[in-house]
């Protein structure tokens, strides 16, 4: 199957890589797939964002592919899929959730017919998003089926060998974290074994949220990790993405509803680049920085973050359409990061 006529100018694929690939061949079959390993070179000139100008380069071919369904990933069932873990009572009355997390090393189509070998939680990246209420016990049950060393660095405030730095888990062994929930807001988890930028880009990292005892209003809610793949391990991104696969949200809208209250926990989980943004369009949205407090921050249609950094933003969209959100770097946007809702009346 032919991806690309050779002809194609720049214009032309970076036009059709931002505004959609509709009309486009789909993905790639099995026998044109590129496995990616750490000694996958590429050819042609660098750009400082890792990508390449070489249209003949099997990624950014893939970036303009329409994207379906991707080995390894549903984002659509990520963005509203929480996991509570397993209640149960305390002898003081507190409530206990225990969660498993499984170290696990899987191959995920990260852009159609680029298959990366991931390091993940659970079999996915991100990896499932666990959620608890502020004052909860929480206990996690980390078990490391991986071939490398491990842990779970969680941000949020506990005791030293809960923090997943110092305490490496090798492979086959298995570490109890075990914290009380708080404070409130959006946290995040990763590996933290070094190089830890290596462990993140190959897929180890999650969203945890802690819900305020006083509940947020009720609102549609969606979690947005906003990442990278450096799919050569050359320390720079060819592909950005939001919720694993690039592109996904561009060719598979987020279907919302006019006048609807939308809350989107919004995480930059970028390795190499040092910030990264998010961007709506033709709206404005508050923003709650790390969402640690229930007063909004700010009132924009912008957020920049940098590594590691969080907010909760909440908007309305009143009139249907199809709307684009989108890294405010456009040239992560370009390379994958790129998304549309499909709001309707
Ligand atoms: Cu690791």
């Amino acid at each position: 199957m032919s991806v690309i006529q050779a002809t194609t100018s720049r214009r032309d694929f970076l036009r059709r890589s931002l505004w959609g690939a509709a009309g486009l061949a789909g993905a790639l079959p099995q026998d044109e797939r590129v496995r990616l390993t750490p000694q996958t070179t590429q050819t042609g000139g660098h750009q400082h964002d890792g990508s390449t100008t070489d249209e003949t380069d099997p990624v950014r071919k893939a970036l303009q592919q329409k994207v379906t369904t991707l080995k390894g990933f549903d984002p659509m069932l990520y963005l509203s899929n929480f996991d509570y873990g397993q209640e149960s009572k305390l002898s003081d009355g507190r409530t206990l959730r225990e969660f498993k997390l499984v170290a696990r090393d899987v191959n995920l189509e990260v852009a159609p017919g680029i298959i990366f070998p991931a390091w993940t939680f659970n079999g996915t990246v991100p990896g499932p998003t666990i959620r608890c209420k502020e004052g909860e016990l929480v206990r996690i049950h980390f078990i490391n089926q991986s071939i490398s060393e491990h842990t779970i660095h969680l941000h949020g405030i506990h005791a030293a060998n809960m923090d997943g730095a110092e305490e490496l888990v090798k492979p086959g062994q298995t570490y109890v974290y075990e914290f009380t929930a708080e404070p409130f807001g959006l946290q995040f988890y990763h590996c933290h074994v070094p190089p830890v930028t290596l462990h993140m880009n190959r897929g180890l990292f999650g969203v945890m949220i802690i819900d305020p005892k006083k509940p947020r209003p009720a609102a549609r809610e969606l979690v947005m990790v906003a990442h990278g793949w450096d799919t050569n391990f050359d320390s720079r991104n060819e592909i950005y993405a939001v919720n694993g696969p690039a592109n996904f949200y561009r060719d598979n809208p987020i279907p919302l509803r006019a006048g609807e209250l939308v809350r989107v926990y919004f995480v930059n989980a970028l390795e190499f680049d040092p910030i990264n943004s998010l961007h709506i369009h033709a709206n404005f949205f508050h923003v709650y920085r790390t969402g640690s407090k229930l007063t909004p921050d700010d009132y924009t249609d912008m957020i920049t973050l940098a590594q590691a950094e969080r907010c909760i933003v909440e908007f309305t969209y009143n009139l249907p359409g199809r709307y684009m959100f989108h890294a405010h770097q456009n040239s992560f946007a370009e390379l994958g990061w790129m998304g549309h809702f499909e709001v309707t009346g």
